[in-house]
């Protein structure tokens, strides 16, 4: 049997935690490979909302292990807290498997996330302030803490001192900050570890023999394309690979076990934090697009800009990842609209682009070229099939299609479980 990655093909909220979500069913493991309580997955089953930062969604799935992959990010308080929030409302978490390979955020990763974007200033980068970066950048300068070393109170200890000998310099001296006392931070982490304990394995090779046998493995992406370090909207992008080349890496499955690259595409566009968004609307239809459908961030509470569909990006997504299918959402958003503007390419500096122009201070200057799609009027939040949507509804997910490269195989009409239109 396969695994299966589902990626954002925006700057992420496209609605990852829902598709996961109606997966569920038949999937047997579900995978979180990189970021970490920097998402937020928001699933609405029946009258409940469940809103999971770190948890890997298939945690609301009883017969679905949910695994915490080795390119995740752990913030081990946020984890137990988030663990107990939901033991509350009668989930249990004792199915989790966390990676003894994936990284650990420390309290001075928190502290150099604020301080450092206070420092930039207007240039910043508009995080959410979990830690992520300097955390990713602790793995990549071979400083990091591991899950592991929550097992060996020794090698902890020695981590520790060693990290802040040197960030109690950083804190201190560069950014006139209060150092950070090591012994506090062992005992803190001690705490946790006891916790933590019964859930670490080694996780590609639980994943790895899973396949074996023939389980459904979902790979489950946090943040989006746009978002990622390397094919994202460098240097206004997360410190992981959302896109599905960094699910092998980030779960510790080879990439000929993926059969299935899902892309998650949102009627229209939105973003959090600073960077470039061609298609962004700062005026009223902005307002009323984050209005009417709820755009506001999960972890941070933040208004996420909104503007139309660009197909530019849809198109990028799909080359970068794969995508075998789109999983087409918020369509019921947009209904209501007399027209509806889709972008089909950019103009940079009287120049068209077809695709995403190869340098960033082009990409800052492009201009959507827009095609009018004609909107429709009618309620589609109870529709059941493609058939019972009204015919410019149709069209524009056909036009979507057309433009993105990639068939669209559900549609989202509604925030509950069962408001999915599937299509093929
Ligand atoms: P970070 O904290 O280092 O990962 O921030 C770097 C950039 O990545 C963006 N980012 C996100 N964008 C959209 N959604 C995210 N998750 C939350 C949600 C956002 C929230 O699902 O609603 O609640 O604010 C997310 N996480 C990171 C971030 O805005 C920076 O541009
Ligand atoms: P994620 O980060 O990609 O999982 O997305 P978020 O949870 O941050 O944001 C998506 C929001 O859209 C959530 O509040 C979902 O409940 C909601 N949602 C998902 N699909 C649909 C849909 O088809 N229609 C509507 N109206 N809401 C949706
Ligand atoms: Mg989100």
């Amino acid at each position: 049997m396969p695994a299966a990655v589902l990626v954002g093909a925006q700057w992420g909220d496209e609605g990852k935690g829902k598709a996961t979500d109606l997966l569920g069913g038949d999937v047997d493991y579900v995978v979180r490979y990189q970021g970490g309580n920097n998402a937020g997955h928001t699933v609405v089953i029946g009258d409940q909302k469940y809103a999971l930062h770190l948890l890997p969604t298939g945690i609301l799935s009883p017969d679905v292990v949910p695994v915490i992959g080795n390119g995740v990010v752990i913030d081990p308080g946020v984890l137990l807290s988030e663990i107990d929030g939901l033991a509350k409302r009668g989930i249990s978490a004792e199915r989790l498997l966390i990676s003894s390979n994936a990284h650990l955020i420390m309290p001075h990763h928190k502290a150099l996330d604020k301080v450092t974007e206070r420092y930039l200033g207007k240039a910043k980068i508009g995080t959410t302030g979990r830690g992520i970066g300097p955390a990713y950048g602790d793995k990549i300068a071979r400083m990091g803490v591991r899950v592991q070393d929550l097992l060996d109170p020794g090698i902890l200890a020695k981590k520790i001192e060693v990290a802040l000998t040197e960030k109690n310099q950083v804190l201190t001296k560069v950014y006139n900050r209060r150092g950070i006392d090591p012994a506090a931070v062992l005992e803190e982490y001690l705490a946790y570890a006891e916790r933590l304990k019964p859930h670490i394995a080694d996780t590609s090779l639980v994943l790895s023999k899973a396949l074996d046998e023939g389980k459904f493995v979902l790979l489950e992406g946090g943040q989006g394309t746009l978002l990622d370090i390397d094919h994202g909207t460098y240097p206004f992008v997360t410190s992981s690979s959302p896109t599905s080349g960094g699910a092998c890496a980030g779960a510790g499955i080879p990439p000929n076990r993926l059969t299935k690259i899902i892309g998650i595409l949102k009627a229209y566009t939105t973003r959090v934090g600073s960077g470039p968004f061609p298609t962004e609307l700062t005026d009223e239809t902005g307002e009323w697009l984050r209005r009417t459908g709820g755009e506001y961030g999960v972890t941070t509470g933040r208004d996420r800009r909104c503007g139309w569909f660009d197909a530019v990006i849809a198109r990028y997504a799909t080359r970068i990842n794969g995508i075998t299918d789109y999983f087409l959402t918020k369509l019921d958003i947009l209904s209501g609209l007399e027209s509806i503007p889709v972008c089909v390419a950019y103009e940079v500096d009287g120049v068209r682009h077809d695709e995403i122009p190869m340098t960033q201070t082009d990409f800052h200057h492009a201009v959507p070229v827009y095609e009018e799609l004609p909107g429709w009027k009618e309620d589609i939040s109870n529709a059941k099939s493609f058939d019972d949507l009204p015919p410019n509804a149709q069209s524009y997910v056909r036009a979507l299609e057309e433009m993105s490269g990639a068939p669209i195989s559900a549609i989202g009409v509604g925030p509950g479980r069962d408001q999915t239109v599937v299509v093929r």
